[in-house]
């Protein structure tokens, strides 16, 4: 073959090699976006690098917020476990849908077949789905993953540490424990494993994400939705070996590490499979820190209280997305979103209809792309136990109703074991400014009358809508029942 007849070869061979590469790549962008959420345990608004963590490091979360965008008013649904999920997962406040603290082992319940969840929506349009971590909506058959939308599941049905093993290590006998049965390991609908001593936790994180990157890596030619609930850092905690002992902090500050790592596995692969542009990446938390855990819990990065309570400690949380198609690069956001807001704005980006039963969640979609003229959401419900009010957030102003919570302000404990709470009462409505006073520490009621009228509006509505057993009202119009197996 002559030269000049190789080059001319050569020119149209990739000609059609990179137009064949760019009608996959137009192809990829053409079709809804994938959706990715890592959502992490008992993680608090300070523990990573870009909210003040000190004493370990997270770059690759660093790098996610720096490409993508970070919210610094944002909330779960509620400030416990089970609930915070419901409400991620259906759109709903969780007490609508009769969702309330963390369900236990003995319980014989979960989420109600009738609600719609986002895997079940992304079905619909054909997205292929997978949940890899911690359930907590129902353990039994009927109520796991597969039952909800989802193709595949590996994980705990519920929190880590509901099982028979103390902080120890060793086995606890007795009433108390009876409740709990070892701690098993799921795939699909079956129990592969039980987890039976703390050293079995430490795979957990690595594992969880072998099994994100594997489902990403075999279904990234179609639309998918991944869903990574860590079990971490929920104590006990675990880490695997390549992070333990690499904090300045300690066993906290490693996991919060191989946390970091697993966010920078996922978006490798993302990378690897050319999809990262039309992907939305989300990360974050499902409540505040357990503060009476000591140097085994999280940061609050300064805010008021933690975990289980209504205080901005409790419920603001961490919230990154990246979407380099959609969302401009390192911005910040500080306008309100809640995680109740992720199915709607999910339905929106991938043109799938809303559920059929009423949901709370808005549409923050144009908040993702950096549109500065919205405001979808004006106010946030501090729902908590079994249905008690116990605040409303519009714009920069909270109304703290009366209530009791167990407070973290005591001795805390340390390497595993837990300092005691103290039980806490608000007796009459309380007013703080966010934007003056994020840490909730000054009551400024009687300054702004007009205010506290404002956001009562909002109070005397949700009680008619959810009820409030603050005053009596255990139901309200819109609740609807739990699922009962
Ligand atoms: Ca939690």
């Amino acid at each position: 073959m002559k030269p000049i007849h190789f080059i001319a070869l050569a020119t149209v061979l990739f000609t059609l090699i990179s137009c064949s590469q760019k009608t996959k790549e137009e192809v990829k962008k053409n079709q809804p976006p994938n959706f990715v959420i890592v959502f992490i345990d008992d993680m608090g608004y300070g523990d990573i690098g870009t909210q003040g963590a000190t004493g370990w490091t997270t770059p690759n979360l660093d790098k996610m917020a720096s490409e993508g965008m970070r919210f610094t008013n944002f909330y779960s649904a509620q400030p416990v476990c089970s609930a915070s999920r419901a409400g991620l997962l259906t759109g709903c406040y969780p007490n609508r849908i009769g969702i309330s603290g963390a369900l236990f082992p003995r319980d014989e319940k979960g989420i109600n077949p009738n609600e719609t969840t986002i895997a079940e929506m992304l079905k619909e349009k054909g997205y292929a789905t997978g949940i890899f971590g911690k359930w907590h909506l129902g353990h039994h058959k009927e109520f796991l993953p597969l039952q909800h939308g989802f193709d595949e599941y590996v994980g705990l049905p519920y929190s880590n540490d509901m099982w028979p093993i103390g902080v120890d290590g060793k086995r606890r006998e007795g009433e108390r424990w009876d409740n709990y049965p070892d701690l098993p390991l799921i795939e699909g609908n079956e129990t592969v494993e039980y987890i039976t001593t703390l050293a079995g936790q430490d795979k957990l994180t690595t594992l969880y994400t072998e099994k994100a990157v594997d489902f990403i890596n075999r279904n990234s030619d179609k639309p998918f939705f991944v869903y990574l609930p860590h079990s971490m850092g929920h104590i006990p905690l675990g880490v695997s070996d390549k992070f333990r002992g690499k904090s300045e902090q300690g066993f906290y500050g490693d996991v919060m590490m191989e946390i970091d790592w697993s966010v920078g596995e996922i978006e490798k692969a993302l990378n690897a499979n050319g999809i990262s542009e039309n992907t939305v990446f989300i990360f974050t938390t499902d409540n505040g820190p357990w503060l009476n855990f000591g140097n085994h819990g999280g940061s609050s990065g300064g805010l008021r209280e933690g975990k289980t309570t209504s205080w901005e400690g409790g419920q603001r949380v961490p919230f990154i997305i990246n979407w380099p198609a959609g969302t401009p690069a390192g911005t910040i956001n500080n306008k309100l979103g809640c995680a109740i807001d992720i199915l709607p704005s999910f339905a929106k980006l991938a043109e799938t209809t809303l559920p059929k039963l009423e949901i709370d969640g808005l549409d923050i979609t144009e908040l993702w792309k950096g549109n500065p003229d919205v405001r979808p959401r004006e106010d946030i419900l501090f729902y908590y136990g079994k249905n008690n009010l116990n605040g409303v957030r519009k714009g920069n102003w909270k109304l703290v109703l009366p209530h009791t919570w167990r407070s973290y302000n005591t001795k805390p404990g340390k390497d595993g074991y837990s300092g005691k709470r103290i039980k806490m009462t608000v007796e009459t409505p309380e007013l703080y400014n966010m934007m003056r006073d994020p840490g909730e520490q000054y009551n400024v009621i009687e300054y702004y009358p007009e205010k506290v009228k404002e956001l009562m509006k909002v109070v005397n509505e949700a009680r008619v809508e959810l009820g409030d057993l603050n005053v009596g009202i255990e139901k309200g119009a819109g609740t609807r029942e739990i699922g009962i197996k």
